[in-house]
């Protein structure tokens, strides 16, 4: 039995009820391998054994009182994974769905999504199973109050800075920092993604969607492509989605889907980014508001999809961006994208294909981004915030951006030069998997067992 197999083998007995935390490692695991064996060390110093589990996981209770005066009782956690790199950095996400297993695979999946950016930063991740679908604007700002009452003697700008992801945005974030402030006396950068009147970096907010747009030229670029002119589906309507749709518009592509948890927009014309950021940034409303603003848009209600799928899948295309959540893409929807003749899958969000998806774009030979490094562009400019509040300066949009562009084209550079080192051109999701582990293993050795 080999040592990925054997250390997954025990991993599976021991978080069996953790199903998307195993999914997460076997993704890692399947790539591993040949790293493995070209260095020994690896397995002479249990890397494997140490570096899926956690160097720390916070959790707490969050106690808050709601509109109508009764007490309100949510669960937050904060996964402090890995520290080898850097201090720790990941976001934090408010979803019902939240619990360890969902953390635990998004923290392990941030230890090598950061470390590929080549910026110092250790991985982490946190959260709560609050749900801020029609909370008032009170109703968060108490619970994001109550929240940081725990969380503030857990993290510090060189300790762990946490940021946005689903469910936790600019507003979310300013009453997060406003609390640590209250509660620390510091005026420091604990978290990114704030607002650029206190702390925050031009083009965070962008940072993400662009990036992943970034991400999926490169790939085309390596085949003698181009976006120009290609029709384009996005899932999601949040951060990472309006912004990917909203760049490539500015590069001359065409997205024309968007979706929420309660159905899709298909419009051939375009997505119209000024109206789906009044909807979802503003109104804070659900897409049917959308379709009522634009006539050429049509609206698919969830209850109109077969079940378990995401219809945007089922709309022609030549490039695919996920940006929405976990598993959000699977065979058949892998199937259905490859005959329509997509070319290039490029992932906003974190693990939205599931294994046999992820198998299946691998063997068709299509350009295929997985997100540890498609997606890195937003945590990338988190860290660039972190440079800037570290310094006391603030860099313009455009120097922002550029970096921005130059770490994507270096992550896309390393994952496709590992890719080859081990035989198999093309193959990302490997030259991602060991170009990450590589520099994260290389950093336990040297710091020693600790
Ligand atoms: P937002 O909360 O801004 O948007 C999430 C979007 O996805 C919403 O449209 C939401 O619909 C939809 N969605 C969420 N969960 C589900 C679900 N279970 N089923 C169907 N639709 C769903 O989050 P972000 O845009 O920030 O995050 C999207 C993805 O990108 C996540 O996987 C996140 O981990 C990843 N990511 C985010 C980064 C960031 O910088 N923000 C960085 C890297 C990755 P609805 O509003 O109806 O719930
Ligand atoms: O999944 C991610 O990379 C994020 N949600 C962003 C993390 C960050 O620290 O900016």
């Amino acid at each position: 039995m080999s040592y990925t197999q054997k250390v997954m083998e025990d991993l599976t007995k021991r978080y069996s009820h953790q199903p998307v935390f195993l999914q997460a490692v076997q993704e890692v695991f399947m790539s591993l391998q040949p790293a493995l064996d070209k260095n020994p060390a690896y397995e002479e110093h249990k890397i494997l054994e140490r570096i899926v589990e956690p160097e720390r996981i916070i959790g707490f209770r969050v106690e808050w009182v709601d509109d109508k005066g009764e007490i309100q009782i949510n669960r937050g956690y904060r996964v402090q994974y890995n520290s080898a790199l850097g201090p720790y950095k990941g976001g934090l996400r408010f979803h019902p769905s939240v619990n360890i297993g969902i953390l635990k695979f998004l923290g392990f999946e941030q230890i090598f999504k950061n470390s590929l950016t080549d910026l110092p930063i250790g991985g982490a991740k946190g959260g709560s199973d609050f749900d801020p679908k029609g909370k008032s604007e009170l109703e968060v700002m108490r619970f994001c109050q109550a929240f940081m009452n725990e969380l503030y003697r857990h993290v510090g700008a060189t300790i762990d800075v946490p940021a946005g992801d689903i469910g936790v945005g600019g507003r979310e974030v300013a009453y997060l920092f406003g609390q640590y402030k209250k509660l620390t006396t510091s005026y420091e950068g604990v978290l990114t993604g704030k607002h650029v009147l206190f702390g925050g970096s031009l083009a965070r907010t962008e940072a993400t969607g662009y990036g992943a747009v970034y991400f999926a030229q490169d790939m085309m670029a390596g085949r003698g492509d181009t976006l120009e002119g290609k029709t384009c589906v996005v899932s999601g309507a949040g951060n990472v989605a309006i912004y990917c749709c909203q760049k490539l518009q500015q590069i001359g592509a065409n997205p024309v889907t968007v979706s929420d948890s309660r159905g899709m927009i298909h419009d051939p014309e375009g997505i119209r980014v000024d109206i789906l950021k009044q909807v979802k940034e503003v109104e804070r409303a659900s897409l049917t508001r959308y379709a009522e603003l634009v006539p050429t848009a049509r609206y698919t209600p969830v209850s109109d999809y077969p079940a378990g799928r995401n219809a945007v899948w089922n709309v022609p295309c030549d490039a695919a961006f996920p940006c929405a959540t976990q598993n959000e893409l699977n065979i058949e929807d892998a199937k259905i994208l490859l005959a329509n003749g997509c070319k290039c899958i490029s992932e906003g969000a974190n693990m939205p294909s599931t294994l046999e998806a992820v198998n299946a774009f691998l063997a068709s030979g299509i350009c295929y981004g997985p997100a540890k490094a498609a997606n890195a562009g937003g945590v990338a400019t988190s860290q660039l915030e972190m440079a800037q509040n570290a310094s006391m300066q603030d860099w313009d949009f455009a120097t922002v951006d550029g970096k921005l562009r130059r770490i994507m084209h270096s992550i896309y550079f390393n994952a496709s030069e590992t890719a080859k080192e081990f035989g198999q051109p093309n193959n990302l999701v490997l030259g991602a998997n060991i170009a990450g582990f590589r520099k994260v293993a290389d950093a336990m050795i040297a710091q020693g067992v600790c």
